[in-house]
């Protein structure tokens, strides 16, 4: 692992397809290496072809299943394609996945897909933990965001986030091989005429399609969705606005981990311990405080 790093050379072998290239790099980004810098701008360029698709949706409804379904079914057309999991527990990780800091879609996931994307795989699955912020925060980094739900009280339309509903470009119905599978079809269909009425202009019409991903049923209508929601994105001008969105993300993620390191180096330092204490002596307010922090940082 130590020894020298020819950033230039490990680019190219990951370029020619090269499985522990590819993967080297990807530790470079979650090791958080002092050279990632010059890794993601050697990246850079060669980035901008790979589609990017999140799986969301509540914790055991089929999210890894599912994946490893589409894994094999995208492959099968001849697709290279790499997969993310922000969630400890899949099985995924360790391969060809990254852990999710800070307990969701950390800063360091956008550069994991950019590895993927300037590597050349042509399509990098995504697959969130679930629960908490990252279920939404996918929309941030996604082309194309998946949303599953599967019949039950546990994982049914009721069990997750009007703001999930809001983020899917196509819902899935998993777990179509148990009861009360049509139910929650039915239940998502009137959310979805509901949330309809409200909304303005074109706009894209989010599909449902059943699966049985333990089972492998039902691959080719989501891949079928996926590309007609490719199609439409790319006619409305919704992808480059997208990419806009994950760009903008990656830059303010990546701003506020400095700002956050340089604060931290200052918690060690003299101006943040004055400030502090003059707030505890209510000499000043933490505003203030905060105030004079922020200008002794652009110092
Ligand atoms: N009956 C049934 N079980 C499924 C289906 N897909 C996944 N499961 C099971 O549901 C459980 C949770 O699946 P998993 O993919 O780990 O869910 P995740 O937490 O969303 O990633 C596992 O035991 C799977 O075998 C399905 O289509 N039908
Ligand atoms: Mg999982």
């Amino acid at each position: 692992v130590t020894g020298q790093l020819d950033v230039g050379e490990l680019v190219d072998r990951a370029r020619a397809g090269q499985p522990r290239a590819v993967s080297r790099l990807l530790s470079l980004v979650e090791d958080d290496h002092p050279r990632l810098r010059e890794v993601v701008r050697a990246l850079t360029p060669y980035t901008g072809n790979a589609q990017v698709i999140g799986l969301t949706g509540p914790p055991g409804v089929g999210k890894s299943t599912s994946t490893s379904m589409l894994l094999a079914a995208l492959r099968a057309q001849g697709k290279r394609v790499g997969v993310l999991a922000i969630d400890p527990s899949s099985p995924f990780t360790g391969s060809l996945a990254t852990r999710g800091h800070l307990g969701g879609l950390s800063w360091s996931t956008p550069q994991s897909v950019r590895v993927l994307d300037a590597a050349g795989f042509d399509v990098v699955l995504i697959e969130t933990v679930g629960v908490g912020q990252s279920e939404v925060d996918i929309v941030r980094l996604a082309d194309t965001v998946l949303v599953l739900l599967a019949p039950g009280a546990g994982d049914g339309v009721q069990a997750v986030k009007a703001g999930v509903l809001e983020i899917a470009d196509v819902f899935v119905v998993n777990k179509a091989d148990r009861d009360g599978a049509e139910t929650t079809v039915r239940e998502l269909k009137n959310m979805i005429a509901l949330s309809r009425r409200e909304l303005r202009g074109r706009r894209w019409r989010q599909p449902i399609v059943r699966t049985v991903a333990a089972q492998n049923q039902g691959a080719e209508e989501v891949l079928q969705a996926l590309d007609e929601h490719r199609a439409w994105l790319e006619s409305e001008g919704e992808l480059a606005s997208r990419r806009q969105i994950r760009a903008r993300t990656e830059v303010e993620a990546i701003a506020l981990r400095e700002l956050r390191s340089r604060l931290a180096d200052l918690g060690g330092g003299e101006a943040l311990e004055m400030l502090t204490k003059r707030v505890v002596d209510r000499e000043l307010d933490p505003f203030t405080a905060a105030d004079e922090l922020i200008r002794t940082l652009r110092r």
